[in-house]
C-alpha cells in the first residue's frame, strides 16, 4: 500500500465525491445515507435518472441538502406496475424473502410473480411459511409441495407464535445481507420488522423526517438497518399485487419458472410457446404431472399478459 492508498479518507482525495445509500426515494428528491450514518436529503441531478432504494450514489452537499451527481452501476433492479407503466423501486438486493402464510390464503399466481421477478433480476430468493401454528398449515404446506420439489428454497416460521424459533431460522439467511421483504397483506410482514429490527418505528420516522414529508406513508419503499454495524438491512414495500414483470418476455418465461426449465429443450419447435405446439416437451412433463395444472395455468395468463403488454 502506498502513502496515498486506499486508507486515505474520502473527503481529502481530491476531486472524490461522497458516496451516499439511497434509503428512500419520493418523487423528486430522496434521502441518502453516509458512511457514516447521516440522513441526508438530496435532490438528483437533472431529470435522468430515477433513483431507487438501495441504490449507491456520488453526491455534493449543497447546504443542510445535497446533490445527487452519480448512480453507481447496480447489480441488480426491480420493477412494480401500474396500470401504465412499470416503475423502478428498488436495487442492489442480496435476497428476496416472500412471505406467505395459511390465513388469509396467498395466491399462488402473486407468489409465482413474484420468483419469477426474483429469477429475472438474478435474486435469490427464500420463500416463508408463516403461521405454522395454525391448523390451516397443513393445507397451506400442500400447495407449497410444488414449489419445494423444484428446488424453491423455504423455511416455516411462527413470527408471533415463536418469535424466538423465527428469528433462530432467519439469522443466518439475514445477516450481512439486504433483503427485500414481500408478502400479500395479512402474511406478517409488519410482525417481521418488528420483531428483528430494533427500533423500527424509529428508522421510519428518521427517514421521513429527512424525507419532509411528516408522515411516512404505505407507499414508500422502506429501508431498515438490523444491526449497529449497519451491515444486514431489510428492505419493506408495500404492492405486491402489482409486482412489475413487463420488462420479462413471454419468451423467456419458461426459462424462469423452475419446473418448466427442467422440461426445456425437448420441444419440436425451437420457438415452442408450450400452449398448442405439437410435440411440445413442456406439455408431456405437465401430462406426466411434473408440472402443476395451477402453474400451467399461472404460465399461460402471465404468456398472455406479457404477450398483451409489449408496446
Ligand atoms: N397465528 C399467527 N398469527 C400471526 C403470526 N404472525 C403474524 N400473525 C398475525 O397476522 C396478522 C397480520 O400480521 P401483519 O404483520 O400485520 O401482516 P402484514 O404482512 O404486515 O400485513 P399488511 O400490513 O396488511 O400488508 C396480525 O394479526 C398478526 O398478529 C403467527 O406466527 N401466527
Ligand atoms: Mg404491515
Ligand atoms: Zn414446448
Amino acid at each position: 500500500m502506498t502513502a496515498r492508498g486506499a486508507h486515505l479518507p474520502r473527503a481529502e482525495v481530491p476531486g472524490a465525491l461522497d458516496l451516499g445509500l439511497v434509503v428512500a426515494a419520493h418523487g423528486r428528491h430522496v434521502v441518502i445515507e453516509t458512511p457514516e450514518g447521516r440522513r441526508v436529503r438530496c435532490h438528483p441531478r437533472g431529470k435522468k435518472s430515477e433513483l431507487v432504494v438501495g441504490d449507491r450514489v456520488r453526491w455534493l452537499p449543497t447546504g443542510d441538502e445535497g446533490v445527487v451527481e452519480h448512480l453507481e452501476p447496480r447489480r441488480n433492479l426491480l420493477f412494480r406496475q401500474d396500470d401504465w407503466r412499470s416503475k423502478s423501486f428498488a436495487a442492489n438486493l442480496d435476497l428476496m424473502l416472500v412471505l406467505v402464510a395459511p390465513e388469509p390464503v396467498f395466491s399462488e399466481s402473486q407468489l409465482t410473480r413474484a420468483l419469477i421477478a426474483a429469477s429475472a433480476a438474478g435474486i435469490p430468493a427464500l420463500v416463508g411459511l408463516n403461521k405454522v401454528d395454525l391448523a390451516s398449515a397443513a393445507a397451506a404446506r400442500a400447495r407449497l409441495a410444488p414449489y419445494r420439489a423444484m428446488g424453491a428454497p423455504m423455511v416455516e416460521l411462527a413470527l408471533k407464535k415463536d418469535p424466538a424459533g423465527a428469528r433462530a431460522v432467519l439469522a443466518p439467511h439475514l445477516q450481512g445481507r439486504t433483503t427485500l421483504v414481500l408478502g400479500p397483506s395479512g402474511m406478517g410482514k409488519s410482525t417481521l420488522i418488528n420483531l428483528l429490527v430494533p427500533h423500527a418505528a424509529a428508522q421510519v420516522g428518521e427517514i421521513s423526517q429527512a424525507l419532509g414529508t411528516g408522515r411516512h406513508t404505505t407507499t414508500t419503499t422502506s429501508w431498515y438497518w438490523l444491526d449497529e454495524a449497519r451491515s444486514g438491512a431489510l428492505i419493506d414495500s408495500p404492492g405486491f399485487q402489482e409486482f412489475g414483470l413487463r420488462q420479462v418476455a413471454p419468451e423467456q418465461l419458461a426459462a424462469l419458472m423452475p419446473d418448466f426449465a427442467a422440461a426445456l429443450g425437448r420441444c419440436r419447435f425451437h420457438n415452442c410457446s408450450h400452449r398448442h405446439e405439437p410435440g411440445c416437451g413442456v406439455r408431456q412433463a405437465m401430462e406426466r404431472g411434473e408440472i402443476t395444472p395451477a402453474r400451467q395455468r399461472i404460465y399461460e395468463e402471465l404468456f398472455e399478459e406479457l404477450s398483451r403488454k409489449r408496446w
